[in-house]
């Protein structure tokens, strides 16, 4: 049978820095293709990648080329991922077959662990993760699950405000994911700074989530370790304003009968129109803001590894 590593295209040089045990930080394309609009998708990419290499790494953006499972995308078919055209949202579940019709698909966090983990990295940076819907018996997004079942760092603003954010919690800790605080001891909401919802652990510094990811390891967890930190304050958005924009996204949601992997998309569309496109800055500040924690992060994991060798 062939390997979970030899069907995953990795970039030669994301290869050759993994070998040397150099810093990398794998992207997700979701965002990207599905979840910004043109031309703001463009603007997280590039802003997402500088970040990670202010801190000293090196991105790897996530995804299904005609096919090809791969971390580290070409230039050129960032181009296609960034036209949104035909290109499909790719879940765990959406990989072989993705790989089986040849086609682009544009990794979830779900779909990001499980390429990301085959490449042999632990550091990935996002906007916010999937999570328990609101009112929707059933839907959970596939990023819990795979959080559970990868070892793998997720430096995120939380999960977003769209969902039902204390289920979320309690399902991570259910599924054995710890939630650390990055600068903060409460879940942040994605748009917004705070929401009064404790957290178990919190780290001021990368050092300190290298050690707990030492540890963490060194029990010989498989789970993954969620890093939550806030959206940036000068563009993180109001409380009452995110929760007036995201119940009429909602309500617009349930009226247009949309299901599925469609719903997040369309509420984080929603919510963009709601808020005058202000959730659409917000987004983008703290896309930026995660890749630059996560570069840091991985850049203290190597040079911890480097000195124990
Ligand atoms: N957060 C965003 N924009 C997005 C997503 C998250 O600000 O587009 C994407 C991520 O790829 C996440 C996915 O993994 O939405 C979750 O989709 P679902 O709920 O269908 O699993
Ligand atoms: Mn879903």
């Amino acid at each position: 049978m062939e390997s979970r590593a030899s069907v995953v295209h990795v970039a030669a040089p994301i290869r050759a820095s993994l070998a040397r045990g150099g810093a990398v930080v794998a992207l997700e394309s979701s965002v990207l293709a599905q979840g910004l609009a043109i031309p703001h998708n463009r603007e997280a990419a590039e802003r997402m990648i500088r970040g990670v290499e202010s801190s000293g790494a090196e991105a790897a953006i996530t995804a299904v080329v005609h096919g090809v499972p791969t971390v580290g995308l070409a230039a050129h078919d960032l181009e296609r991922f960034l036209a949104r055209d035909g290109v499909r949202k790719v879940s765990s579940r959406d990989l072989a077959w993705c790989m089986t019709e040849g086609a682009d698909g544009a990794t979830t966090v779900a779909a990001t662990l499980t390429l990301a983990s085959a490449a042999g990295m632990e550091v990935f940076a996002t906007g916010g993760i999937g999570g328990v819907h609101r009112d929707a018996p059933f839907d959970e997004s596939a990023d819990l699950v795979e959080l559970a079942r990868t070892p793998m760092i997720v430096v995120c603003a939380g999960a977003k405000s769209i969902l039902d954010l204390p289920a979320t919690l309690e399902r991570l800790e259910t599924l054995g994911v710890t939630v650390v605080g990055y600068g903060t001891r409460e879940l942040p909401g994605f748009f917004t700074i705070g929401t009064g919802i404790p957290l178990s652990a919190s780290a001021e510094s990368p050092e300190q989530i290298a050690t707990l990811w030492r540890h963490h390891r060194a029990l010989g967890r498989t789970s993954g370790l969620l890093v939550v930190q806030p959206p940036p304050a000068h563009s993180a958005l109001d409380h009452d304003l995110v929760d007036a924009a995201t119940a009429a996204a909602l309500a617009r949601a349930a009226a247009a009968g949309v299901r599925g992997g469609a719903v997040t998309p369309f509420l984080l569309a929603e919510v963009e129109r709601q808020t005058n496109g202000a959730s659409v800055q917000a987004n983008l500040d703290l896309l930026e803001a995660n890749a630059v924690t996560a570069g840091q992060i991985a850049v203290a994991i190597a040079r911890a590894q480097a000195g124990n060798s």
